[in-house]
């Protein structure tokens, strides 16, 4: 696995959990986002991006949501990360200790649009900028039809590209895109719910656009060496993104809580 995560940027753990794990991960952040339509208040710290594609015949208020970000304080998605298999996983790929900085539910609704080429290491502009481990954690089956993850193996190589603002009219908000580079070397990662994906932030990915009747769902965190600094965005006078929360995960080795 490490060979392959060095050598191509990415790794997959097949069966990793339970499909029931994601399911209720599912069940979770569709109630977080029911609560806060029907109270009209987001709970803090967290943030609930619209989907600019979505299913809008939908009856519920997940149906129109994209992402749901920051999830890790909550038991049912850091209960994920205490395993001592990540632990074994972001020890060798980062070292003793670790942050989780970062989490996102993917609803992916019908109808929804992919996410664009891009490398996550440009929406992280921390010091050290590397390593940066990603991952994404099926929680429904990922196909061609409803818009798997596309990666371009060994591009963790280079350096962050250019990214320009999505092109497509509607995109959704903060979607932007590699234009610079050939990605004719594609790979579609089909998965079944349980399947995790681990991925460096500089690796070259993206999904296709749902076109199936069902919602492709996936729970994705972000994890970098404790100490890490977020420099913020210059482009936006050092504005430091909110959705950055340093939770502490590894600590000499073993899993903190
Ligand atoms: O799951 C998707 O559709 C896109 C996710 C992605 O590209 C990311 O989390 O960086």
């Amino acid at each position: 696995m490490l060979d392959s995560f060095h050598a191509q940027g990415f790794f997959i753990m097949g069966g990793f959990s339970l499909p029931g794990v994601g399911q209720q991960m599912l069940d979770e952040v569709i109630g977080v986002v029911r609560e806060a339509d029907e109270s009209g208040i987001t709970p803090a710290g967290m943030f609930i991006a619209p989907e600019s594609q979505g299913n809008l015949s939908g009856t519920h208020p997940e149906d129109t949501v994209s992402k749901v970000f920051t999830l890790h304080d909550r038991p049912e998605f850091s209960s994920f990360l205490c395993d001592e298999r990540i632990a074994g996983i972001l020890r060798d790929l980062i070292g003793p200790d670790v942050d989780c900085f970062l989490s996102q539910f993917i609803f992916k609704n019908p109808g929804a649009w992919g996410q664009p080429w891009h490398q996550d290491s440009f929406y992280f502009p921390f010091d050290p900028p590397r390593p940066i481990v990603g991952l994404w954690l099926a929680v429904t089956e990922a196909t061609m039809e409803n818009g798997c993850l596309h990666i371009l193996s060994g591009s963790h190589t280079e350096p962050v590209h250019e990214h320009v603002p999505d092109r497509r009219p509607n995109a959704n908000q903060g979607y932007m895109e590699i234009v610079d580079h050939d990605m004719s070397d594609r790979q579609a990662v089909r998965m079944a719910p349980g399947d995790l994906l681990v991925f460096d932030s500089h690796l070259m990915h993206c999904s296709t656009d749902n076109v199936s009747e069902g919602i492709r769902a996936a729970m994705v965190f972000h994890c970098c060496a404790a100490g890490t600094v977020d420099l913020g965005f210059e482009q936006f006078d050092g504005f430091k993104s909110p959705l950055h929360r340093f939770n502490p995960l590894l600590r000499d080795g073993q899993l903190v809580g």
